[in-house]
């Protein structure tokens, strides 16, 4: 049974506690990126360790190796277990993200293909795999793989074998969880949860039908 991880994009700080406090009995991990680090300051991170669940760093880290470094070093400082970069950058980006996180005994996840529409405009034609490869190589924890496409999960299972894939795009985006829920090791779901009208019994539902 993969592990729910919600996506919560909410950017504003109380809003955002709320819904995480519903809906932590049903997760196994939360996912924050931009719109709440922007909205309310790195320091949340600090306020999720209330509610005992791992917190993983989107922020799809994207530069140069020093510059990579720099941002996982305070992102792992900031109290968060695992962060997103992006693989196109590099396998020395790469690298820096993966040494820190580990460094902190935390994770790194490589995005390998993304969710939209436009996802596949760049990463494809061999790219995706292509990166894939890359985080094995670079001893990354993960890929990041769309929901939306469960046959390029399938592909992309083939290449990173028993390293980890962590899956967005179900609900809002139109992916459907029965449909991934054997081919990944995590999915996350953020606005039909967060969007609900009841956050918990929509995480609690997501919960139930991964089974
Ligand atoms: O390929 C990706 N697709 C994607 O949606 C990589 C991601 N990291 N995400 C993130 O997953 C996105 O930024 C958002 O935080 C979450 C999906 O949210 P939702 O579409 O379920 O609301």
């Amino acid at each position: 049974m993969p592990d729910l991880i919600l996506a919560l994009d909410p950017t504003d700080r109380e809003e955002a506690l709320r819904i995480a406090g519903l809906a932590s009995p049903h997760l196994d991990a939360i996912k924050i990126g931009y719109p709440l680090v922007l909205g309310a300051g790195l320091s949340i991170a600090r306020e999720f360790e209330a509610f005992g669940l791992p917190l993983i760093a989107d922020f799809k880290v994207a530069d140069i190796p020093n510059t990579n470094r720099l941002i996982a070093d305070q992102v792992f400082d900031a109290g968060f277990h695992a962060i997103i970069c992006q693989g196109f950058p590099g396998s020395d980006s790469v690298l820096a993200c993966v040494e820190s996180a580990h460094g902190y005994g935390g994770e790194c996840y490589v995005v390998a293909e993304m969710s939209h529409p436009g996802g596949t405009e760049f990463f494809s034609g061999g790219v995706a795999e292509r990166i894939a490869r890359l985080a094995v190589d670079c001893h990354a924890d993960g890929i990041i793989a769309p929901a939306t496409r469960p046959d390029r999960v399938r592909a992309l299972r083939e290449i990173v074998g028993t390293r980890k894939i962590l899956s967005p795009g179900v609900g809002a985006q139109g992916g459907d969880l029965s449909q991934i829920a054997d081919l990944v090791d995590g999915v996350i779901v953020g606005r039909a949860i967060y969007g609900a009208d009841d956050p918990a019994l929509a995480a609690q539902s997501f919960s139930l039908l991964r089974r």
